[in-house]
């Protein structure tokens, strides 16, 4: 019996040549290659079209935090698309979707957050940000506090003001960014960047440096600071136990908001439901999105506290919003994902069972000739490539190195990432025990099979 593939790879991959340009890609390198096709998804794994069943290692894009192939999400988005398909929220309307998932976020989100201002993703999130942190303080009367003080190497999205609160120099050397009024402050990375000092030392320092900054710009220019509370897209930095503490310290001693980016951090990824309540740190505005339906459907939005929320209430028109903020299907796919995430307890099995649990076996890859340094905190985890420990030296050739580990973890079942030669992983919040057991013997496995092709071209050492 000859099987009939539904989907054939060499059929997908050269209309997707001729017709898909895809994000964040060398579209010519990639063309030559062809990209590999995914067609299902089911808990933890995902399957190729032909037919390699992989662990998902990065929940999609740190997104799918239930997992894939949830049944309980299609029959809400089915159910809300044949009563309400659309509606706007802009002209003195409203749905049922909108009031109950804005209310479910009331519910889970720290004291103090009682509203949501709906967007389609994480970029228009922080666009909103932008706008609404400036127009808090021109309510207020201090139309001059505009600057947004942002880290380098933070990830906040890939539109203009995402872009621009973002610290990637590749993405601000493409179209003129970052827009003025936005300045960049120092990065949490002790293992690439603490020199000799102490993890402790240089929390303090890299915090005092948004001190320093307040004070050159003028406390009177300055609208806020934008962080994530560990840094995703920039190779899982988690910052020294001192970073926070300080930060928030200063926060409090100046007229500043404190914004800390959930994107990656909410909806339990830390074990917690905000990145900002694994820290302690009370933030005035927290842009949201991807857990927030798990990906399902494209959903975002800004958690407004109380605070924020008031004076903005005093602006009258806030002249902003998008034709999918709060979109009714959207809205379905999140409420679900909220139920599930509540019902099973994700949260919590992250903060005391799967979370410490994978945590025990990632950080015995320390051991490897190759590793300089293992981190991981809720399900969230990196791996350093160095040619030589105990130093932090790096590799050359600009995260080669990572490239190649990532194509042998791929090959060998596994989807972890490369940022330069950082390896990171941040998978579904319902991994299994033995799923997370397969994640760290195919990690080992593949960098066994990286230092021996290291070692072969005698880059080690
Ligand atoms: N903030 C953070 C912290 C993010 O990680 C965004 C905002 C933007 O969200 P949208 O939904 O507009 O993509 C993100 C997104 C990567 C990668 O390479 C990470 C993201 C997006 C694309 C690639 O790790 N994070």
């Amino acid at each position: 019996m000859t099987l009939h593939n539904k989907y054939p790879t060499a059929h997908y991959r050269a209309l997707d040549a001729a017709h898909h340009i895809h994000p964040f890609s060398d579209t010519r390198s990639l063309n030559a290659q062809g990209a590999r096709v995914i067609v299902r998804g089911e808990g933890s794994f995902i399957y190729d079209s032909d037919g390699n069943k992989i662990l998902d290692g990065m929940a999609g894009l740190w997104c799918c935090n239930i997992g894939h192939g949830r049944h309980e999400i299609a029959e809400a988005v089915n159910k809300q698309m044949l009563e309400l398909e659309y509606y706007n929220t802009f002209f003195k309307t409203t749905h049922p979707p909108a009031v109950e998932l804005a209310a479910a976020l009331a519910e889970v989100s720290p004291e103090g957050f009682n509203r949501v201002f709906f967007t389609g993703s994480g970029s228009e999130a922080n666009d909103t940000i932008l706008r609404m942190a400036r127009t808090y303080w021109a309510t207020l009367g201090k139309p001059d506090k505009k600057v947004i003080i942002a880290r380098k190497n933070a990830y906040h999205g890939s539109t203009v003001a995402g872009a621009s609160l973002g610290g990637m120099k590749p993405m601000h050397e493409q179209g003129g960014l970052p827009i003025p009024g936005v300045h960049h402050i120092a990065q949490p990375y002790w293992f690439g960047e603490g020199g000799d000092m102490s993890p402790a030392d240089f929390g303090l320092w890299a915090a005092r440096e948004l001190e320093k900054a307040i004070d050159e710009i003028g406390e009177d220019k300055v609208a806020a600071f934008i962080a994530e509370p560990i840094q995703g897209a920039g190779g899982v930095i988690i910052p020294p136990e001192t970073y926070w503490p300080e930060i928030s310290r200063i926060c409090k001693s100046r007229e500043i908001l404190l914004i800390t980016d959930e994107v990656i951090c909410g909806f339990g990824r830390l074990g917690s439901w905000f990145g900002c309540q694994h820290f302690g740190v009370e933030p005035d505005l927290m842009p949201i999105a991807k857990g927030l339906s798990s990906g399902y459907l494209p959903i975002g939005g800004v958690l407004v506290s109380d605070k924020v929320a008031h004076v903005i209430e005093e602006t009258g028109d806030f002249n902003h919003g998008f034709t999918y903020s709060a979109h009714p299907v959207c809205a379905a796919a999140a409420l679900a994902n909220l139920k599930i995430i509540k019902e099973e307890k994700l949260v919590e099995r992250v903060r005391d069972d799967i979370g410490p649990y994978l945590k025990a076996r990632w950080m015995q890859l320390a051991d490897h000739p190759l590793i300089g340094e293992v981190r991981m905190t809720g399900l969230v985890g990196a791996l350093e490539l160095v040619p030589a420990k105990p130093s932090h030296r790096r590799f050359e050739g600009d995260g080669k190195v990572g490239m190649m580990c990532r194509d042998h973890s791929f090959k060998n079942g596994l989807v972890m990432r490369a940022v330069g030669d950082t390896m990171i992983i941040s998978p579904p919040l319902v991994l299994s025990h033995e799923e997370a057991d397969l994640l760290v013997a195919t990690a080992a496995k593949t960098l066994d099979m990286t230092l021996a092709d290291l070692k072969a071209e005698g880059l080690m050492g």
